[in-house]
């Protein structure tokens, strides 16, 4: 017997400050690529969510951007530059060449060589990196990037299906504004690969719910808190297979009030993955569709100014819903419980409804167990007891990319005029001649052909593509040093100094003119819905209407 809805409360954040300005990047490309024949991972999902979201009409109560498909530069601000020259340079007709630096780069199984992996990647960090730099510049409340949230990928090492950290990367961008950066990460697998990046530094806090014992990657235990100037901002709640909705609620809400509190944030970053939902594939909670959101609902609720990614998640079907009405939250749009008529309908049989329910699955983890983690994850967030004193006097000129905010400008303004013909149509929507199907997942039945992977694509132009000065991790930069890895652990000895050049001292960040310019292009109808709906055009200076 399944139980049909968790007795949550209702979202909260009905007041009037739930309005919110909603950015929403989404390329239309990303479902194309396929990992290989029997790999969980399906970008396919990411499309699947988009059309639920299109033929709900919540396209309208948010801006629509394709961002600009990271460069082999901005992804070298956390990795190394021969990961990235491998991940560029490799591909299915050459692996046998690389045998050494599959290896070493932990290319394989996990982490398969397939066509347009680079591009992929691009996508990725580029929604998120853009998403960042909106947040940053005052131009959104919250930005969305459901192919963003590969929380796995390390410095110079792909792990759990992740190659590139679009979330570092993201976190990067954030804390050339932002003193402080909170990270939430709800995937049922462990968030390893940022809590490394960010393992030594109290710029970010880190705090990931996951399952623990005897489950991938293996890491996440409640004793790892951090080292050095960043002990105690690493949280780690270990979880059992088969939590639910209500005491899911019981520890989230707690342990990030107290964060809040505690950490007092400029900015979050919120992982969505979807492997935490009831029935996942490769999870073992419990979660129905509400309780899920029941955490983004709670974040939203703090008006910061908030990063939401996607990550893990392989029922494809569920995560669509859940994503989908994810957004509805986010843009404070309550979804119709019959789904929209749309162009992949028929994976949501037999009932043909928004949400994911709850399965009557044992819940291994004890009120007892979940009341004695909570408590010491609150202990050691006392130990933080003041926020700390990171003092963000200047506003860096230059972006983490090496050219100024002017330069971005500029570029912008070319691409605005070099990308009018990037929005896709009802027309051309309609002369796809990709099929997406994929219906039965636990068979995988040779999806990547019908899901018509793409050749790589030439990107359009970025915004740092000029020869600048590298700003380096590590650096006198405002930003701490990335991707180092746990080391002993020292007592921490003097506060982090932030020097930067230029600003005023008073500067109000938001508002700097050194603030960065996104290059992304409005993206209208990145992907057009089906007849059911006819979105309206929202549509900035500089774009073109429908051809
Ligand atoms: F089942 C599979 C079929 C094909 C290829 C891989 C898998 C698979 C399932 N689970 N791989 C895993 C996990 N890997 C291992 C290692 C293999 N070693 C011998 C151990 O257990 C990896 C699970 C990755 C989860 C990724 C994620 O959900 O956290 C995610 N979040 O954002 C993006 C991905
Ligand atoms: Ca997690």
């Amino acid at each position: 017997m399944t139980s049909s809805f968790a007795p949550l409360d209702p979202p909260a954040g009905d007041g009037p400050s739930s309005k919110k300005r909603v950015a929403y990047f989404y390329d239309s490309d990303v479902g194309n690529y396929a990992y290989v024949a029997g790999h969980p991972m399906k970008p396919h999902r990411i499309r699947l969510a988009h059309s639920l979201i299109m033929n709900y009409g919540t396209y309208n109560k948010m801006e629509i951007y394709r961002a600009k498909p990271a460069t082999r530069h901005e992804m070298t601000q956390f990795h190394t530059d021969e990961y990235i020259d491998f991940l560029q340079k490799v591909t299915p007709d050459n692996m046998d060449s690389f045998s050494k630096e599959q290896g070493k780069y932990n290319v394989g199984d996990d982490c398969p060589v397939f066509d347009g992996l680079f591009e992929f990647c691009g996508i990725s960090a580029g929604g998120s990196m853009e998403g960042a730099a909106r947040l940053n510049r005052g131009k959104c409340d919250i930005a969305i990037n459901w192919a963003g949230g590969l929380h796995h990928a390390k410095k110079s090492e792909a792990s759990g299906f992740c190659y590139v950290n679009d979330i570092v990367l993201g976190i990067i961008e954030l804390l050339r504004f932002k003193k402080r950066v909170l990270y939430i990460d709800i995937d049922v697998h462990h968030g390893d690969g940022v809590e490394e990046a960010f393992y030594t530094t109290d710029r970010v806090m880190t705090v990931s719910f996951h399952k623990y014992g005897e489950y991938f990657p293996g890491t996440g235990e409640l004793r790892d808190i951090g080292v050095g100037q960043g002990k105690n901002y690493a949280v780690n709640f270990p979880l059992r297979d088969g939590i639910d909705d209500v005491t899911y609620k019981s520890i989230f809400e707690p342990v990030i009030k107290a964060v809040m509190d505690y950490y007092q944030p400029e900015a979050v970053v919120l992982q969505c993955g979807g492997d935490s939902l009831s029935g996942d594939r490769l999870g073992c909670f419990n979660l129905s569709m509400r309780g899920h959101a029941n955490c983004v609902s709670y974040v939203k609720s703090f008006n910061l100014p908030t990063l939401v990614l996607g990550g893990g998640g392989y029922t494809m079907r569920n995560v669509a819903r859940t994503w989908a009405y994810e957004t509805g939250v986010l843009v404070g749009q309550e979804l119709d419980r019959i789904l929209p008529f749309n162009e992949y309908y028929e994976y949501y049989g037999p009932d043909y409804e928004l949400d994911v329910r709850a399965s009557n699955m044992e819940n291994a983890n004890s009120r007892d167990y979940l009341e004695k983690i909570k408590t010491q994850v609150i202990e050691n967030l006392k130990k933080t007891a003041h926020a700390p004193s990171v003092q963000l006097t200047e506003v860096p000129r230059t972006t983490l990319a090496g050219t100024t905010d002017e330069d971005d400008d500029i570029l912008d303004d070319e691409d605005e005029d070099m990308n009018k013909d990037v929005r896709t149509t009802k027309r051309r929507w309609d002369q796809r001649v990709t099929r997406d199907d994929e219906l039965d997942e636990s068979e995988d039945e040779e999806e990547s052909k019908a899901n018509g992977v793409v050749a790589a694509k030439e990107g359009p132009k970025r915004r740092n593509v000029s020869a600048g000065p590298d700003v380096e991790m590590g650096s006198p930069s405002p930003v701490p040093e990335a991707g180092s890895s746990k080391v002993p652990e020292p007592e921490p000895t003097e506060q982090l100094e932030v020097e930067m050049e230029k600003a005023p001292e008073t500067a109000p960040v938001e508002k700097s003119s050194a603030a960065v310019e996104s290059s992304s292009t409005d993206v209208t109808m990145a992907d057009a819905p089906t007849e059911a709906v006819e979105p309206e055009t929202k549509t900035e200076p500089g774009t073109t209407a429908e051809e």
